[in-house]
C-alpha cells in the first residue's frame, strides 16, 4: 500500500556508466539500500502519524526515530527563509537530480565530435524531452552560430525550377507566420547496437537516440511559394548544414507539399539549443534524424534524388544476401518500456505502473499491448494524452509483481495497422548485420532479486 512504491523510475536511477560492471553493481546496491531506507522510513512515518497526527500536517516532516515525532522537529526548510529569486540566471534542475544526464556510450565512437549522447528515457515523464537532455548526434561537432550572421538560401538545381532564388536572414524568417508542433526525432541508428545480440544494459543506450520537442518555425511550403518553386519538375529537396560535416539528404517534395516539413528556430518554447542546430534546423516529421539538417544554410530544389554520401555510403540498410537498401527514411512504429527497464531494481513485489513510449513515423499510435510473460499473453495499455501524429505517446499499465522472474515487453500498433515486429520477424527480413532501423520489440527481464536486465528472446 505504499504509494512511493509505484514510481520505481524515479526511485531507481540508471548507473553512472555501464562500462564498469563493478561500478554498476555499486551504484545499484547503494541505490537499493537507499531506497529500502526510504521505504522503511515512509512506513515509520505512516505509523507515527497514527500516534501523532500533527506530524502529518507538517509537509516534509523528517521520518521520526522511534515514533516520537513532534511539530517542533520541523526541517529547516519549513522554518527558515528560503533562497532569493533567481534574478540573473537560467533555472537549473534540483541538485538531487544530477544523475539525470545525457550520456555517451563509452567506446562507441572514436572522437567526441563525431559522436552521440543518449537521452535518459528511464528518468523522463510524459512525452517532451527537456532540451538539455535531448539526444545529440554530430558528425563533425556542434557550433553556436551567430544568428545575426546566419542565412538560409533557397535555390534550384537549374534556373527554372526555382524562379526567384532567395537568401533569408533569421529576422526575415522570424517575421513570417510560424507553426508550433510536437514531433519525435529518432536517429536511424537508434537501437542499432542490438541487431546481432544484446549489447548495452539500459534503455538510455538501447533507445536513447530519440527525443521529442515542440518545434516552432516556418513551413518550407511558405518559403517555396515566395521563391516560385515549380512543383511539376521540382520533386526533390536537398537540405545542407553549415557545419563541416557536409550533411546533405534528399527529402521527397510530397512531404513539403503536405505542409509538414518546416524550418525550425524554436524548441520547447525557446530558441533551439546549439547542440540541436541553433539557429535553424529542418524538421521532417516521421523521417529519420539524419534528414533533420542542423545549422541549415541552404535548400536546393531538384528533379531527382541527390545520392549524397549520407544516402549512398551511410544510412543504407544491409539486407540478407549482401544486398543493400537506400533511402529508407520513415521511422516505423516502435515502442519501449522505460519503467521498469534495464539497470533499474524493483524494490519489492507488489504494485507497479509499467510505463513507456510508443511512436510511429507514419502517424498516430493506435494501440500498445504489454506482456509480462515474454509475449505469451498481452494486455492493452492505457494511452495517455496528448495523442499526436509522428510524436511520442506515453502508455502505462497496472501490474502487480509476484516476485517471480518476468519478461516484460511492449508492442505498438499505428493508425495504418502496422504492428511492431519481434526480433525473429525482423531478422527474417533484415538479417542481423544491419545498423539502422531496428524497431523490434524490446524485452526486459525482471529477476527475482528485482534487478532488471536487457535480454533478447530467440
Ligand atoms: N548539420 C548537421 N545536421 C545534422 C547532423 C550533423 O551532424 N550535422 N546529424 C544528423 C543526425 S545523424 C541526426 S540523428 C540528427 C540529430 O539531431 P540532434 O543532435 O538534435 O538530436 O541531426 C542530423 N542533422
Ligand atoms: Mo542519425
Amino acid at each position: 500500500m505504499n504509494p512511493d512504491n509505484s514510481h520505481p523510475g524515479r526511485l531507481l536511477k540508471a548507473p553512472e556508466s555501464f562500462l564498469d560492471a563493478s561500478g554498476i553493481r555499486q551504484v545499484f546496491n547503494e541505490g537499493k539500500a537507499g531506497r529500502r531506507d526510504f521505504i522503511r522510513n515512509a512506513f515509520a512515518a505512516a505509523g507515527a502519524a497514527v500516534a501523532a497526527p500533527l506530524a502529518l500536517s507538517a509537509p516534509g516532516a523528517p521520518p521520526p526515530d522511534g515514533g516520537d515525532s513532534n511539530i517542533l522537529d520541523l526541517p529547516a526548510h519549513s522554518k527558515g527563509l528560503g533562497q532569493p529569486v533567481v534574478t540573473d540566471g537560467y533555472g537549473k534542475p534540483s541538485k538531487f537530480e544530477t544523475n539525470v544526464q545525457r550520456r555517451q556510450s563509452p567506446g562507441l565512437t572514436q572522437t567526441t565530435q563525431a559522436s552521440v549522447s543518449f537521452a535518459p528515457l528511464q528518468s523522463l515523464f510524459g512525452i517532451v524531452t527537456p532540451s538539455g537532455l535531448h539526444f545529440e548526434r554530430h558528425h563533425q561537432g556542434w557550433w553556436d552560430i551567430d544568428p545575426s550572421k546566419h542565412r538560409l538560401m533557397i535555390n534550384g538545381s537549374d534556373d527554372k525550377i526555382v524562379k526567384s532564388p532567395q537568401v533569408f536572414t533569421m529576422d526575415e524568417l522570424m517575421r513570417l507566420p510560424a507553426v508550433s508542433r510536437f514531433h519525435f526525432i529518432e536517429c536511424g541508428a537508434n537501437t542499432g547496437m542490438e541487431w546481432g545480440n544484446v549489447a548495452v544494459p539500459t534503455c538510455q543506450y538501447t533507445h536513447g537516440m530519440i527525443s521529442c520537442s515542440e518545434f516552432t518555425g516556418v513551413p518550407l511550403r511558405t518559403l517555396f511559394e515566395k521563391c516560385g518553386v515549380d512543383y511539376k519538375r521540382g520533386r526533390f529537396v536537398l537540405g545542407e548544414g553549415a557545419d563541416g560535416s557536409s550533411m546533405t539528404r534528399t527529402v521527397p517534395m510530397e512531404l513539403v507539399e503536405s505542409g509538414e516539413v518546416f524550418v525550425a528556430y524554436g524548441q520547447n518554447g525557446e530558441m533551439l539549443r546549439p547542440e540541436n542546430g541553433y539557429p535553424l534546423r529542418l524538421v521532417v516529421p516521421g523521417v529519420q534524424g539524419v534528414s533533420w539538417v542542423k545549422y541549415l544554410r541552404r535548400i536546393e530544389v531538384g528533379d531527382k534524388p541527390y545520392g549524397t554520401k549520407d544516402e549512398t555510403i551511410h544510412y543504407v540498410d544491409l539486407m540478407p544476401g549482401g544486398r543493400s537498401r537506400q533511402y529508407t527514411s520513415i521511422q516505423e512504429c516502435k515502442s519501449v518500456i522505460t519503467t521498469p527497464s534495464g539497470g533499474q531494481v524493483l524494490l519489492d513485489k507488489g504494485f507497479y505502473s509499467v510505463s513507456g513510449l510508443a511512436w510511429s513515423g507514419r502517424g498516430k499510435i493506435k494501440r500498445v499491448d504489454v506482456s509480462v510473460d515474454g509475449g505469451r499473453n498481452w494486455r492493452t495499455a492505457r494511452l495517455e494524452s496528448p495523442l499526436l501524429s509522428k510524436c511520442l505517446t506515453r502508455f502505462s499499465l497496472d501490474w502487480v509483481w509476484d516476485g517471480k522472474p518476468a519478461l516484460i515487453q511492449s508492442r505498438a500498433m499505428d493508425e495504418t495497422g502496422y504492428v511492431q515486429p519481434t526480433y525473429q520477424q525482423l531478422r527474417a527480413v533484415r538479417s542481423t548485420r544491419s545498423i539502422y532501423h531496428n524497431n523490434a520489440i524490446q524485452t526486459w527481464l525482471v529477476q527475482e532479486s528485482g534487478e532488471v536486465k536487457n535480454v533478447q528472446l530467440s
